[in-house]
């Protein structure tokens, strides 16, 4: 389309006015005497799509299968129209000041939340509850399948106190708050790494929503009142 001779006649802008002829996988770039169509950003040409000046179709670049991404190592490639994304690998949060989802995001590893058990309490059943905590925090492999083992073993303790029934009242509140300001911190600390979606709950009697806040904080304060009323 270019020619030589054209330069001497007034410039035609067929990119301008809203009117380009290329494809809408191209922008459309104007010099004197013609024009051209070229791939956008994060595009290349169809194979075999004539390289004409309106009849170049691009199609997008998949850069996490051609390894053209710069996703770093704790994040997964997800491949958009004209772009992609780097996304947290499950378990892994993005790091303070970079945002999950785009090309510079850094994350990383979330593990079970040190939770250490109140001091100088006795109780074989808090000692047994705790126990459990530290294999969730040698096992960890999910963030879910952390809330729900964590969900699971505050159940455990608190449908059965057995020696934890006994102990003075003042220790009883310290155990109540150490259980709850635990599962604030633990539950805040995992739901960072949770999947979009409803969150489930499973057990042998089927698998239902599970609505944490309710569930456990209503659990924990039922204990409270519990222990509340025997002091009286
Ligand atoms: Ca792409």
């Amino acid at each position: 389309m270019r020619n030589k001779c054209l330069w001497l006649l007034p410039d035609v802008n067929e990119c301008a006015g809203g009117r380009s002829p290329c494809h809408k996988t191209t922008h459309c770039l104007n010099f004197v005497g013609g024009y051209e169509c070229r791939c956008r950003r994060g595009w290349k040409p169809v194979p075999g799509s004539p390289n004409g000046p309106d009849s170049t179709v691009c199609e997008d670049v998949d850069e996490c299968s051609s390894g053209q991404h710069q996703c770093h190592n704790c994040t997964e490639c997800i491949n958009t129209p004209g772009s992609y994304k780097c996304r947290c690998r499950q378990g892994w949060v993005p790091k303070p000041g970079h945002w999950n989802n785009q090309t510079t995001t850094v994350c990383e590893d979330i593990s079970f939340p040190t939770w250490t058990p109140p001091p100088a309490i006795k109780s074989q059943s808090l000692s047994h509850f705790f126990e459990k905590l530290q294999d969730l925090r040698r096992n960890f492999t999910s963030a879910q399948q952390s809330i729900q083992d964590l969900t699971q073993a505050v159940d455990d303790l608190l449908e059965n106190p057995r020696d934890l029934e006994t102990l003075p009242p003042s220790e009883q509140h310290c155990v109540a708050t150490n259980l709850l300001a635990g599962l604030e911190r633990a539950l805040t600390a995992l739901g960072k790494a949770l999947p979009k979606g409803p969150l489930t709950f499973s057990s042998p009697a089927g698998t239902v929503p599970l609505k944490l806040s309710d569930h456990i904080c209503i659990s924990v304060f039922n204990l409270i009142n519990k222990w509340q009323l025997n002091e009286k």
